[in-house]
């Protein structure tokens, strides 16, 4: 009964396959090699970065999900009736305060993300615990869900990016897709965004150097979905994690290190790499933001942040933005 209130749509199998490893063979022909980060969440790095949400170093989840339980219902009311269309929408745990405000409404949640897995399983969990609830699934990149999305049925819609994702985007990329927001939203529409805010270098280094060495299984197991994935030799005993902040670029910097000359070959893409000993591959960049440049930037995208909203020391941020 619960399965006919939910339907997913793959959105770009074939191309996912026809293309796929050509972002690993471009970022690690590069002189400054790269890996980009949607390669962390296999099963076992997002079971990984599920751990990282509670540790006590990392506080973004729980600061956001502080401001989003006291702000959901006042959210709900600016907004009214609307949809919600989750990017990276992952375990789906934080949407469930914006579902609970709009409990006197019709609710229909569309999350995107790109793993099939975690999206059914989520979507099916959601389906019990919200009995009216519909849930269209899109599976699939956030440009791809974005260019997808079916049309709306209820009143309105509001696009939720939450979590810092938008951190993941260097400026110019950042730039393109709150084109495609913008693009994706009829006037009078809602963004929601919530990102991380910039702050003092110490506290944000410890979030991403965890003492229980979480976040550096988290880096390190890439290589090991590589290996699995791409027919890879990588040996994770020969890489570490290294994560500091770029103050001048306000973004926390992640990679993999390489602790000796070595040569690894991933079959399956026909690559062979050779690494240098000390050399770096990225495999993410975290951006941290203040909340008056963004607003700025997404008023020349045509979406106005109506609401601001953050936690009493001004750690994590919340913009409402309409179109
Ligand atoms: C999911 C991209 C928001 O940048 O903080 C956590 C990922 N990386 N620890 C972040 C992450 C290392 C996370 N985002």
């Amino acid at each position: 009964e619960a399965l006919l209130r939910l339907h997913v749509e793959h959105l770009a199998t074939v191309a996912v396959v026809a293309g796929e490893g050509a972002d690993v063979v471009a970022g690690l022909s590069a002189s400054a090699k790269t890996l980009p980060p949607r390669y962390f969440y296999d099963d076992a790095g997002s079971a990984l970065f599920e751990r990282i949400c509670g540790l006590e170093e990392y506080y973004l989840t729980r600061t956001e999900t502080a401001i989003l339980q006291e702000r959901s219902a006042e959210i709900a009311r600016i907004t009214g009736e609307c949809e919600l269309v989750e990017l990276g929408s992952g375990s789906a745990t934080k949407v469930r305060l914006l579902l609970d405000a709009y409990k006197k409404v019709r609710r229909r949640y569309l999350p995107i993300d790109v793993s099939a897995g975690i999206l059914e399983s989520s979507a099916r969990q959601l389906l019990i615990d919200y009995p009216d609830l519909t849930v269209h699934g899109l599976v699939g990149t956030f440009e791809q869900g974005l260019a997808g999305l079916p049309a709306t049925l209820l009143a309105s819609r509001m696009i939720a990016f939450l979590g810092s994702t938008l951190g993941n985007l260097t400026p110019a990329e950042c730039d393109a897709f709150f084109g495609r927001v913008g693009a994706a939203l009829a006037p009078g529409e809602y963004f929601l965004l919530g990102v991380d805010l910039h702050k003092d270098t110490a506290t944000l280094e410890a979030a991403y150097n965890d003492r229980e060495g979480i976040t550096a299984q988290f880096n390190l197991n890439m290589l090991r979905h590589l290996n699995w994935r791409y027919g890879g030799n990588f040996n994770l005993d020969r890489f570490r994690h290294v994560a500091f902040y770029h103050e001048q670029a306000r973004q926390i910097e992640i990679y993999l290190e390489s602790l000796e000359a070595q040569s690894v070959r991933l079959e399956r893409l026909d690559l062979t790499v050779q690494l240098a000993a000390g050399e770096a591959i990225m495999t993410e960049i975290s951006r941290k933001f203040d909340l008056d440049g963004l607003a700025a930037e997404l008023q020349s995208h045509g979406l106005a942040a109506i609401q601001r909203y953050s936690d009493p020391v001004r750690r994590f941020g919340l913009l409402l933005c309409r179109r």
